[in-house]
Protein backbone atom coordinates (compact mmCIF):
# COMPACT_ATOMS: atom_id res chain seq x y z
CA UNK A 1 0.00 0.00 0.00
CA UNK A 2 1.20 3.66 -0.69
CA UNK A 3 0.42 6.59 1.39
CA UNK A 4 -1.15 9.72 -0.82
CA UNK A 5 -1.65 13.54 0.32
CA UNK A 6 -4.98 14.32 -0.67
CA UNK A 7 -6.54 17.86 -0.21
CA UNK A 8 -9.83 18.75 0.98
CA UNK A 9 -10.69 22.58 0.32
CA UNK A 10 -12.64 24.70 2.76
CA UNK A 11 -15.26 27.18 1.69
CA UNK A 12 -12.89 30.01 1.04
CA UNK A 13 -10.72 28.18 -1.41
CA UNK A 14 -7.65 27.01 0.61
CA UNK A 15 -6.90 23.33 0.99
CA UNK A 16 -6.20 21.41 4.07
CA UNK A 17 -3.76 18.60 3.18
CA UNK A 18 -3.71 15.23 4.84
CA UNK A 19 -2.79 11.85 4.23
CA UNK A 20 -4.55 8.46 3.23
CA UNK A 21 -4.11 5.15 1.97
CA UNK A 22 -4.46 3.83 -1.58
CA UNK A 23 -5.30 0.79 -3.11
CA UNK A 24 -3.32 -0.92 -6.04
CA UNK A 25 -6.09 -1.86 -8.61
CA UNK A 26 -5.82 -5.71 -7.52
CA UNK A 27 -8.56 -7.89 -7.31
CA UNK A 28 -10.02 -10.82 -5.50
CA UNK A 29 -12.33 -13.23 -5.99
CA UNK A 30 -14.56 -12.08 -3.15
CA UNK A 31 -13.12 -8.63 -3.37
CA UNK A 32 -12.54 -5.67 -6.05
CA UNK A 33 -10.64 -2.30 -5.89
CA UNK A 34 -10.76 0.06 -8.59
CA UNK A 35 -9.28 3.96 -8.70
CA UNK A 36 -12.49 5.33 -9.09
CA UNK A 37 -16.31 3.58 -7.92
CA UNK A 38 -18.71 5.52 -10.05
CA UNK A 39 -22.28 4.82 -7.94
CA UNK A 40 -25.07 5.28 -10.63
CA UNK A 41 -25.01 4.61 -14.15
CA UNK A 42 -27.57 7.27 -15.07
CA UNK A 43 -26.66 11.20 -16.84
CA UNK A 44 -23.74 11.85 -14.29
CA UNK A 45 -22.33 8.47 -13.98
CA UNK A 46 -22.11 7.36 -17.68
CA UNK A 47 -20.58 10.61 -18.54
CA UNK A 48 -18.16 10.87 -15.32
CA UNK A 49 -17.13 6.85 -15.77
CA UNK A 50 -16.24 8.06 -19.70
CA UNK A 51 -14.20 10.95 -18.66
CA UNK A 52 -12.14 9.15 -16.24
CA UNK A 53 -12.23 5.94 -18.26
CA UNK A 54 -10.86 7.39 -21.18
CA UNK A 55 -7.76 9.28 -18.04
CA UNK A 56 -7.10 6.38 -16.03
CA UNK A 57 -7.36 3.68 -19.00
CA UNK A 58 -8.83 0.15 -18.77
CA UNK A 59 -9.97 -1.88 -15.47
CA UNK A 60 -9.61 1.15 -13.36
CA UNK A 61 -12.99 2.65 -13.34
CA UNK A 62 -16.33 0.45 -12.70
CA UNK A 63 -19.51 1.81 -12.30
CA UNK A 64 -22.66 -0.03 -10.23
CA UNK A 65 -25.88 0.09 -11.55
CA UNK A 66 -28.69 -2.26 -11.43
CA UNK A 67 -30.70 -0.95 -14.57
CA UNK A 68 -30.27 -2.82 -17.92
CA UNK A 69 -31.65 0.70 -19.55
CA UNK A 70 -30.81 4.03 -19.55
CA UNK A 71 -33.31 6.79 -20.11
CA UNK A 72 -33.16 10.20 -21.34
CA UNK A 73 -35.70 11.47 -18.99
CA UNK A 74 -36.51 15.14 -20.38
CA UNK A 75 -37.69 13.45 -23.34
CA UNK A 76 -40.68 12.25 -20.98
CA UNK A 77 -42.94 15.59 -21.03
CA UNK A 78 -42.45 14.89 -25.05
CA UNK A 79 -43.58 11.21 -24.68
CA UNK A 80 -46.40 12.41 -22.65
CA UNK A 81 -47.56 14.94 -24.74
CA UNK A 82 -47.41 12.73 -27.40
CA UNK A 83 -44.29 14.38 -29.76
CA UNK A 84 -42.15 11.66 -28.96
CA UNK A 85 -42.01 8.20 -28.72
CA UNK A 86 -40.99 6.17 -25.35
CA UNK A 87 -38.50 3.96 -27.39
CA UNK A 88 -36.63 7.38 -28.00
CA UNK A 89 -35.87 7.77 -24.57
CA UNK A 90 -34.24 4.05 -24.14
CA UNK A 91 -30.86 2.85 -24.66
CA UNK A 92 -29.16 -0.36 -23.43
CA UNK A 93 -27.10 0.76 -20.19
CA UNK A 94 -24.42 -1.88 -22.08
CA UNK A 95 -23.97 0.50 -25.15
CA UNK A 96 -24.07 3.73 -23.07
CA UNK A 97 -21.39 2.90 -20.93
CA UNK A 98 -18.17 3.26 -21.78
CA UNK A 99 -16.48 -0.06 -23.21
CA UNK A 100 -12.87 0.75 -20.55
CA UNK A 101 -15.06 -0.12 -17.58
CA UNK A 102 -16.17 -2.48 -15.72
CA UNK A 103 -20.17 -2.45 -15.13
CA UNK A 104 -21.00 -3.84 -12.08
CA UNK A 105 -24.40 -4.91 -12.81
CA UNK A 106 -26.24 -4.16 -8.78
CA UNK A 107 -27.33 -1.88 -6.78
CA UNK A 108 -25.45 -0.24 -3.82
CA UNK A 109 -27.06 -1.70 -0.62
CA UNK A 110 -24.24 -0.33 2.10
CA UNK A 111 -21.61 2.78 2.30
CA UNK A 112 -18.44 2.33 4.28
CA UNK A 113 -16.82 5.56 3.81
CA UNK A 114 -14.35 4.88 6.87
CA UNK A 115 -12.62 2.02 5.23
CA UNK A 116 -13.37 3.25 1.42
CA UNK A 117 -15.59 0.16 -0.21
CA UNK A 118 -19.25 -0.06 -0.65
CA UNK A 119 -21.62 -3.04 -0.66
CA UNK A 120 -23.97 -4.50 -3.59
CA UNK A 121 -26.75 -6.40 -3.38
CA UNK A 122 -25.38 -9.45 -4.25
CA UNK A 123 -22.83 -9.95 -1.88
CA UNK A 124 -20.16 -8.15 -3.30
CA UNK A 125 -17.42 -5.79 -1.53
CA UNK A 126 -16.16 -3.27 -3.66
CA UNK A 127 -13.63 -1.00 -2.80
CA UNK A 128 -12.12 2.21 -4.28
CA UNK A 129 -9.20 4.78 -3.77
CA UNK A 130 -12.20 7.72 -5.22
CA UNK A 131 -15.46 7.46 -5.74
CA UNK A 132 -18.21 9.23 -7.35
CA UNK A 133 -22.02 9.10 -6.18
CA UNK A 134 -24.51 9.51 -8.96
CA UNK A 135 -27.12 7.67 -7.83
CA UNK A 136 -29.85 10.49 -8.65
CA UNK A 137 -33.73 10.61 -7.14
CA UNK A 138 -35.90 8.20 -5.64
CA UNK A 139 -39.81 8.64 -6.63
CA UNK A 140 -41.96 8.16 -3.57
CA UNK A 141 -45.74 7.60 -5.21
CA UNK A 142 -45.99 5.22 -2.23
CA UNK A 143 -46.30 8.51 0.19
CA UNK A 144 -49.69 9.02 -1.08
CA UNK A 145 -52.32 6.74 0.08
CA UNK A 146 -54.15 5.25 -2.84
CA UNK A 147 -51.65 6.95 -5.86
CA UNK A 148 -49.98 3.62 -6.52
CA UNK A 149 -52.85 2.07 -7.18
CA UNK A 150 -54.64 5.23 -9.23
CA UNK A 151 -51.36 4.70 -11.44
CA UNK A 152 -52.00 0.78 -11.99
CA UNK A 153 -55.62 0.56 -12.88
CA UNK A 154 -57.29 4.42 -13.44
CA UNK A 155 -56.03 5.24 -17.06
CA UNK A 156 -56.91 8.53 -16.02
CA UNK A 157 -53.86 9.11 -13.50
CA UNK A 158 -50.75 9.48 -14.53
CA UNK A 159 -47.30 10.62 -14.17
CA UNK A 160 -44.14 11.09 -16.85
CA UNK A 161 -41.55 10.54 -13.70
CA UNK A 162 -41.54 7.29 -14.38
CA UNK A 163 -40.94 4.92 -17.19
CA UNK A 164 -43.84 2.46 -16.64
CA UNK A 165 -46.78 5.26 -16.19
CA UNK A 166 -45.11 8.35 -18.91
CA UNK A 167 -46.32 6.34 -22.13
CA UNK A 168 -50.48 6.74 -20.15
CA UNK A 169 -50.21 9.96 -19.97
CA UNK A 170 -51.22 11.07 -23.50
CA UNK A 171 -53.92 8.71 -23.94
CA UNK A 172 -55.23 10.38 -20.59
CA UNK A 173 -54.64 13.72 -22.71
CA UNK A 174 -56.71 12.11 -25.73
CA UNK A 175 -59.70 10.52 -23.59
CA UNK A 176 -60.09 13.93 -21.16
CA UNK A 177 -63.57 15.95 -22.47
CA UNK A 178 -64.65 17.21 -19.34
CA UNK A 179 -64.23 18.23 -16.00
CA UNK A 180 -61.27 19.29 -13.94
CA UNK A 181 -57.60 18.27 -14.72
CA UNK A 182 -55.24 18.79 -12.61
CA UNK A 183 -51.70 18.86 -12.24
CA UNK A 184 -49.78 18.12 -9.12
CA UNK A 185 -46.34 19.81 -7.85
CA UNK A 186 -45.47 17.98 -4.44
CA UNK A 187 -43.96 19.28 -1.17
CA UNK A 188 -40.00 17.91 -1.97
CA UNK A 189 -37.56 18.74 -3.86
CA UNK A 190 -37.45 17.03 -7.33
CA UNK A 191 -35.77 16.73 -10.70
CA UNK A 192 -36.64 19.39 -13.01
CA UNK A 193 -39.36 21.45 -11.11
CA UNK A 194 -40.61 23.27 -14.64
CA UNK A 195 -42.11 19.06 -15.98
CA UNK A 196 -44.92 19.20 -13.40
CA UNK A 197 -45.92 22.59 -15.74
CA UNK A 198 -44.90 21.66 -19.54
CA UNK A 199 -46.92 18.33 -19.90
CA UNK A 200 -49.68 20.80 -18.40
CA UNK A 201 -49.32 23.12 -21.42
CA UNK A 202 -49.17 20.41 -23.72
CA UNK A 203 -52.60 19.15 -22.38
CA UNK A 204 -54.16 22.32 -22.58
CA UNK A 205 -53.34 22.59 -26.24
CA UNK A 206 -53.96 19.15 -27.24
CA UNK A 207 -57.44 19.91 -25.28
CA UNK A 208 -58.26 22.85 -27.94
CA UNK A 209 -57.30 20.72 -30.70
CA UNK A 210 -59.24 18.06 -29.57
CA UNK A 211 -62.62 21.00 -29.23
CA UNK A 212 -62.72 20.44 -25.62
CA UNK A 213 -61.37 22.82 -23.91
CA UNK A 214 -64.44 25.01 -22.75
CA UNK A 215 -65.27 21.69 -20.76
CA UNK A 216 -62.56 21.18 -19.16
CA UNK A 217 -61.16 22.80 -16.40
CA UNK A 218 -57.08 22.92 -16.47
CA UNK A 219 -55.80 23.34 -12.83
CA UNK A 220 -52.52 23.54 -11.76
CA UNK A 221 -52.20 22.45 -7.71
CA UNK A 222 -48.76 23.20 -6.64
CA UNK A 223 -46.90 22.98 -2.79
CA UNK A 224 -44.92 25.65 -3.98
CA UNK A 225 -45.97 29.22 -3.36
CA UNK A 226 -44.90 30.89 -6.51
CA UNK A 227 -44.85 29.48 -10.43
CA UNK A 228 -41.20 30.05 -10.70
CA UNK A 229 -38.72 30.25 -8.56
CA UNK A 230 -36.38 32.65 -10.72
CA UNK A 231 -38.37 36.22 -10.94
CA UNK A 232 -37.65 36.78 -14.71
CA UNK A 233 -39.34 33.12 -16.10
CA UNK A 234 -42.18 33.21 -13.24
CA UNK A 235 -43.10 36.46 -15.07
CA UNK A 236 -43.38 34.90 -18.40
CA UNK A 237 -45.05 32.03 -16.83
CA UNK A 238 -47.56 34.02 -15.24
CA UNK A 239 -48.79 35.35 -18.69
CA UNK A 240 -48.62 31.85 -20.27
CA UNK A 241 -51.58 30.81 -17.38
CA UNK A 242 -53.37 33.76 -17.99
CA UNK A 243 -53.74 33.78 -21.71
CA UNK A 244 -54.83 30.41 -21.28
CA UNK A 245 -57.22 30.44 -18.57
CA UNK A 246 -55.06 27.85 -16.62
CA UNK A 247 -56.09 27.95 -12.49
CA UNK A 248 -53.16 28.03 -10.23
CA UNK A 249 -53.72 27.12 -6.66
CA UNK A 250 -50.20 27.65 -4.78
CA UNK A 251 -49.60 25.73 -1.74
CA UNK A 252 -51.61 22.60 -1.92
CA UNK A 253 -50.19 19.30 -1.81
CA UNK A 254 -51.61 16.21 -2.70
CA UNK A 255 -52.16 13.87 0.36
CA UNK A 256 -54.43 11.10 -0.65
CA UNK A 257 -56.00 9.85 -4.27
CA UNK A 258 -59.39 7.95 -4.22
CA UNK A 259 -59.72 6.53 -7.78
CA UNK A 260 -63.11 4.74 -6.72
CA UNK A 261 -64.45 7.93 -6.45
CA UNK A 262 -62.01 9.87 -9.10
CA UNK A 263 -61.09 12.61 -6.19
CA UNK A 264 -58.02 13.79 -5.38
CA UNK A 265 -57.23 15.54 -1.56
CA UNK A 266 -55.26 18.19 -1.10
CA UNK A 267 -53.71 19.56 1.85
CA UNK A 268 -53.37 23.45 1.97
CA UNK A 269 -50.13 23.85 3.65
CA UNK A 270 -50.88 27.58 5.20
CA UNK A 271 -54.59 26.44 6.92
CA UNK A 272 -54.08 23.06 6.85
CA UNK A 273 -57.17 22.41 5.74
CA UNK A 274 -57.67 19.45 3.58
CA UNK A 275 -59.39 20.39 -0.04
CA UNK A 276 -61.11 17.69 -2.10
CA UNK A 277 -61.30 17.86 -5.77
CA UNK A 278 -62.91 15.78 -8.34
CA UNK A 279 -60.38 14.87 -11.27
CA UNK A 280 -61.31 13.19 -14.82
CA UNK A 281 -57.63 13.56 -15.30
CA UNK A 282 -54.79 13.45 -12.83
CA UNK A 283 -51.34 14.00 -13.51
CA UNK A 284 -48.65 13.73 -10.28
CA UNK A 285 -45.46 14.18 -9.58
CA UNK A 286 -44.35 12.58 -6.83
CA UNK A 287 -42.88 13.25 -3.29
CA UNK A 288 -39.06 12.72 -4.20
CA UNK A 289 -36.06 12.09 -2.21
CA UNK A 290 -32.32 10.66 -2.54
CA UNK A 291 -32.59 6.63 -2.47
CA UNK A 292 -32.72 5.12 0.56
CA UNK A 293 -29.39 3.27 0.29
CA UNK A 294 -27.79 6.51 0.37
CA UNK A 295 -29.99 8.32 2.85
CA UNK A 296 -29.44 5.65 5.87
CA UNK A 297 -25.73 6.28 5.52
CA UNK A 298 -25.52 9.20 7.95
CA UNK A 299 -22.18 9.89 7.56
CA UNK A 300 -22.65 11.07 4.45
CA UNK A 301 -25.30 13.14 4.14
CA UNK A 302 -27.03 16.00 4.92
CA UNK A 303 -30.42 16.50 7.05
CA UNK A 304 -32.37 16.04 4.11
CA UNK A 305 -30.62 12.63 3.07
CA UNK A 306 -28.49 14.24 0.14
CA UNK A 307 -24.85 13.94 -0.08
CA UNK A 308 -23.17 16.47 1.49
CA UNK A 309 -20.67 18.06 -0.59
CA UNK A 310 -19.23 21.67 -0.98
CA UNK A 311 -21.35 23.71 -3.46
CA UNK A 312 -18.41 24.63 -5.60
CA UNK A 313 -16.23 22.03 -5.42
CA UNK A 314 -18.80 19.07 -5.27
CA UNK A 315 -16.39 17.31 -2.71
CA UNK A 316 -17.66 15.41 -0.30
CA UNK A 317 -17.40 18.02 2.96
CA UNK A 318 -16.83 14.84 5.21
CA UNK A 319 -14.32 12.49 3.19
CA UNK A 320 -12.28 14.26 0.85
CA UNK A 321 -12.03 11.24 -1.62
CA UNK A 322 -15.71 11.58 -2.13
CA UNK A 323 -17.50 13.58 -4.64
CA UNK A 324 -21.27 13.43 -6.13
CA UNK A 325 -22.80 14.83 -9.11
CA UNK A 326 -26.54 15.32 -9.89
CA UNK A 327 -29.97 15.09 -8.52
CA UNK A 328 -28.42 12.68 -5.34
CA UNK A 329 -25.98 16.08 -4.29
CA UNK A 330 -27.06 18.35 -1.85
CA UNK A 331 -26.05 21.47 -3.78
CA UNK A 332 -28.63 24.45 -3.50
CA UNK A 333 -29.96 23.82 -7.21
CA UNK A 334 -32.16 23.28 -9.63
CA UNK A 335 -31.96 19.53 -10.17
CA UNK A 336 -31.58 18.80 -14.36
CA UNK A 337 -29.35 16.93 -16.45
CA UNK A 338 -28.38 20.82 -17.64
CA UNK A 339 -26.54 21.23 -13.77
CA UNK A 340 -25.11 17.76 -14.98
CA UNK A 341 -23.61 18.48 -17.58
CA UNK A 342 -21.76 21.81 -15.51
CA UNK A 343 -21.08 19.22 -12.73
CA UNK A 344 -19.41 16.61 -14.62
CA UNK A 345 -17.00 19.74 -15.98
CA UNK A 346 -16.27 20.60 -12.74
CA UNK A 347 -15.85 17.14 -10.92
CA UNK A 348 -13.57 16.29 -13.25
CA UNK A 349 -11.22 18.67 -13.19
CA UNK A 350 -11.03 18.86 -9.23
CA UNK A 351 -10.93 15.19 -9.08
CA UNK A 352 -8.41 14.80 -11.33
CA UNK A 353 -6.27 17.61 -9.67
CA UNK A 354 -6.95 15.99 -6.32
CA UNK A 355 -5.91 12.22 -7.75
CA UNK A 356 -2.27 14.48 -8.88
CA UNK A 357 -1.69 15.67 -5.99
CA UNK A 358 -2.99 19.50 -7.22
CA UNK A 359 -4.90 21.80 -5.34
CA UNK A 360 -8.80 22.18 -6.67
CA UNK A 361 -9.52 25.58 -8.66
CA UNK A 362 -12.86 24.66 -10.65
CA UNK A 363 -15.73 26.11 -8.84
CA UNK A 364 -19.93 25.48 -10.17
CA UNK A 365 -22.03 28.15 -9.73
CA UNK A 366 -24.99 26.25 -9.61
CA UNK A 367 -25.47 26.89 -13.36
CA UNK A 368 -29.08 24.66 -13.91
CA UNK A 369 -31.41 25.18 -17.49
CA UNK A 370 -34.72 24.05 -17.05
CA UNK A 371 -36.82 23.99 -21.34
CA UNK A 372 -40.23 25.43 -20.25
CA UNK A 373 -42.07 24.40 -23.13
CA UNK A 374 -45.36 26.20 -23.28
CA UNK A 375 -47.01 24.62 -26.54
CA UNK A 376 -45.51 22.51 -29.46
CA UNK A 377 -43.18 24.43 -30.78
CA UNK A 378 -42.82 27.25 -28.35
CA UNK A 379 -40.33 26.97 -25.20
CA UNK A 380 -38.99 29.65 -22.66
CA UNK A 381 -35.11 28.76 -22.13
CA UNK A 382 -34.62 29.17 -18.27
CA UNK A 383 -31.26 28.84 -17.49
CA UNK A 384 -30.11 30.49 -13.94
CA UNK A 385 -27.46 29.94 -11.32
CA UNK A 386 -27.17 29.42 -7.38
CA UNK A 387 -28.51 32.83 -6.90
CA UNK A 388 -31.39 32.88 -8.96
CA UNK A 389 -29.64 35.56 -11.62
CA UNK A 390 -30.51 33.92 -15.34
CA UNK A 391 -26.99 33.08 -16.87
CA UNK A 392 -28.43 32.93 -20.73
CA UNK A 393 -26.62 31.11 -22.80
CA UNK A 394 -27.91 33.31 -26.09
CA UNK A 395 -28.08 36.86 -26.80
CA UNK A 396 -31.57 37.40 -27.29
CA UNK A 397 -34.54 37.24 -24.42
CA UNK A 398 -34.70 33.63 -23.30
CA UNK A 399 -37.64 34.82 -21.14
CA UNK A 400 -40.13 35.10 -24.78
CA UNK A 401 -41.67 31.69 -25.60
CA UNK A 402 -39.34 30.65 -28.60
CA UNK A 403 -39.65 28.36 -31.33
CA UNK A 404 -35.73 28.30 -31.48
CA UNK A 405 -35.43 27.21 -28.00
CA UNK A 406 -38.30 24.46 -28.55
CA UNK A 407 -36.25 23.00 -31.42
CA UNK A 408 -33.18 22.82 -29.41
CA UNK A 409 -34.90 20.88 -26.60
CA UNK A 410 -37.00 18.27 -28.45
CA UNK A 411 -34.63 17.89 -31.62
CA UNK A 412 -30.90 19.21 -30.24
CA UNK A 413 -30.49 18.22 -27.17
CA UNK A 414 -31.25 14.53 -27.34
CA UNK A 415 -28.64 14.46 -30.39
CA UNK A 416 -25.86 16.12 -27.88
CA UNK A 417 -27.02 13.95 -24.72
CA UNK A 418 -26.56 10.83 -26.65
CA UNK A 419 -23.52 11.86 -28.77
CA UNK A 420 -21.68 14.32 -26.36
CA UNK A 421 -22.81 13.84 -22.66
CA UNK A 422 -22.99 10.53 -21.88
CA UNK A 423 -19.30 10.01 -23.26
CA UNK A 424 -18.15 12.65 -21.59
CA UNK A 425 -17.63 15.39 -24.63
CA UNK A 426 -19.80 18.02 -23.00
CA UNK A 427 -19.85 20.53 -19.62
CA UNK A 428 -22.45 22.63 -20.18
CA UNK A 429 -22.82 26.05 -22.27
CA UNK A 430 -20.55 27.92 -20.23
CA UNK A 431 -17.79 28.40 -23.48
CA UNK A 432 -20.19 28.92 -26.12
CA UNK A 433 -22.05 31.80 -23.54
CA UNK A 434 -18.90 33.36 -23.34
CA UNK A 435 -18.16 33.23 -27.02
CA UNK A 436 -21.53 34.32 -28.25
CA UNK A 437 -20.76 37.60 -26.12
CA UNK A 438 -17.23 37.78 -27.72
CA UNK A 439 -15.61 36.91 -24.51
CA UNK A 440 -16.90 40.95 -23.43
CA UNK A 441 -19.62 39.23 -20.80
CA UNK A 442 -19.98 36.22 -18.41
CA UNK A 443 -24.00 36.64 -19.25
CA UNK A 444 -25.09 36.72 -16.08
CA UNK A 445 -27.95 39.34 -14.84
CA UNK A 446 -29.45 39.74 -11.55
CA UNK A 447 -32.81 38.87 -10.47
CA UNK A 448 -35.07 42.31 -10.95
P1 LIG B 1 -30.15 9.67 -13.05
O1 LIG B 1 -29.88 10.00 -14.46
O2 LIG B 1 -31.57 9.50 -12.64
O3 LIG B 1 -29.32 8.35 -12.72
C1 LIG B 1 -29.29 7.76 -11.45
C2 LIG B 1 -28.85 6.31 -11.63
O4 LIG B 1 -28.53 5.76 -10.34
C3 LIG B 1 -29.96 5.43 -12.22
O5 LIG B 1 -29.50 4.80 -13.37
C4 LIG B 1 -30.28 4.44 -11.10
O6 LIG B 1 -30.62 3.16 -11.58
C5 LIG B 1 -28.99 4.42 -10.31
N1 LIG B 1 -29.17 4.03 -8.92
C6 LIG B 1 -30.17 4.35 -8.06
N2 LIG B 1 -29.98 3.74 -6.87
C7 LIG B 1 -28.83 3.04 -6.98
C8 LIG B 1 -28.10 2.19 -6.09
N3 LIG B 1 -28.54 1.95 -4.83
N4 LIG B 1 -26.96 1.63 -6.51
C9 LIG B 1 -26.48 1.87 -7.78
N5 LIG B 1 -27.14 2.64 -8.67
C10 LIG B 1 -28.29 3.22 -8.26
N6 LIG B 1 -33.28 17.81 -17.06
C11 LIG B 1 -32.91 18.80 -17.93
O7 LIG B 1 -31.76 19.25 -17.90
N7 LIG B 1 -33.78 19.30 -18.84
C12 LIG B 1 -35.04 18.85 -18.94
O8 LIG B 1 -35.80 19.32 -19.77
C13 LIG B 1 -35.47 17.81 -18.05
N8 LIG B 1 -36.73 17.33 -18.09
C14 LIG B 1 -37.08 16.27 -17.29
C15 LIG B 1 -38.37 15.76 -17.41
C16 LIG B 1 -38.74 14.67 -16.65
C17 LIG B 1 -40.15 14.13 -16.78
C18 LIG B 1 -37.80 14.05 -15.78
C19 LIG B 1 -38.20 12.81 -15.00
C20 LIG B 1 -36.54 14.56 -15.65
C21 LIG B 1 -36.16 15.70 -16.39
N9 LIG B 1 -34.90 16.27 -16.27
C22 LIG B 1 -34.52 17.30 -17.11
C23 LIG B 1 -34.01 15.88 -15.14
C24 LIG B 1 -32.88 14.96 -15.52
O9 LIG B 1 -33.33 13.82 -16.20
C25 LIG B 1 -32.14 14.55 -14.26
O10 LIG B 1 -31.86 15.70 -13.48
C26 LIG B 1 -30.84 13.83 -14.56
O11 LIG B 1 -31.11 12.65 -15.28
C27 LIG B 1 -30.10 13.52 -13.27
O12 LIG B 1 -28.97 12.73 -13.51
P2 LIG B 1 -28.38 11.82 -12.34
O13 LIG B 1 -27.18 11.15 -12.89
O14 LIG B 1 -28.26 12.61 -11.10
O15 LIG B 1 -29.53 10.75 -12.06
C1 LIG C 1 -28.15 20.96 -21.22
O1 LIG C 1 -26.91 21.04 -21.25
C2 LIG C 1 -28.77 19.71 -20.97
O2 LIG C 1 -28.00 18.59 -20.78
C3 LIG C 1 -27.56 17.94 -21.92
C4 LIG C 1 -30.15 19.61 -20.90
O3 LIG C 1 -30.71 18.40 -20.63
C5 LIG C 1 -31.27 17.72 -21.65
C6 LIG C 1 -30.98 20.76 -21.10
O4 LIG C 1 -32.22 20.64 -21.04
C7 LIG C 1 -30.35 22.02 -21.38
C8 LIG C 1 -31.24 23.20 -21.64
C9 LIG C 1 -28.97 22.12 -21.43
C10 LIG C 1 -28.28 23.45 -21.68
C11 LIG C 1 -27.80 23.53 -23.10
C12 LIG C 1 -27.87 24.62 -23.89
C13 LIG C 1 -27.31 24.54 -25.26
C14 LIG C 1 -28.48 25.89 -23.49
Amino acid sequence: MQSVRIFLQNGRGACISYSSRMFSSSSRADQKSYKLVVVGGGTGGCSTAARFCHRLGKGKVAVIEPSEKHYYQPLWTLVGGGLKTFEETVRPTSQVLPKDCDWIKAKVVNFDPDNNKVTTSDGQEIKYEFMVVTMGMQLNFNLIPGALEALKNDPQVVSNYAPWTVQKTFKAIKNTKSGNAIFTFPNTPIKCAGAPQKIMYLAEEQFRKNGVRDKVTVLYNTALGVIFGVKKYAASLLKVVEKRNIKVNYRRNLIEVKSDKKEAVFEDLDSGKKETFTYSMLHLTPPMSAPDELRQCKKLVNEAGFLEVNNETLQSTRYPNIFSIGDCNSAPTSKTAAAVASQGGVVFKNLTALMNGRPMQKKYDGYTSCPLITRKGRCILAEFDYNGNPLETFPIDQGKERWTMYHLKADVLPVMYWNGMLPGRWNGPGFYRKALRLGLSDGRTKQA
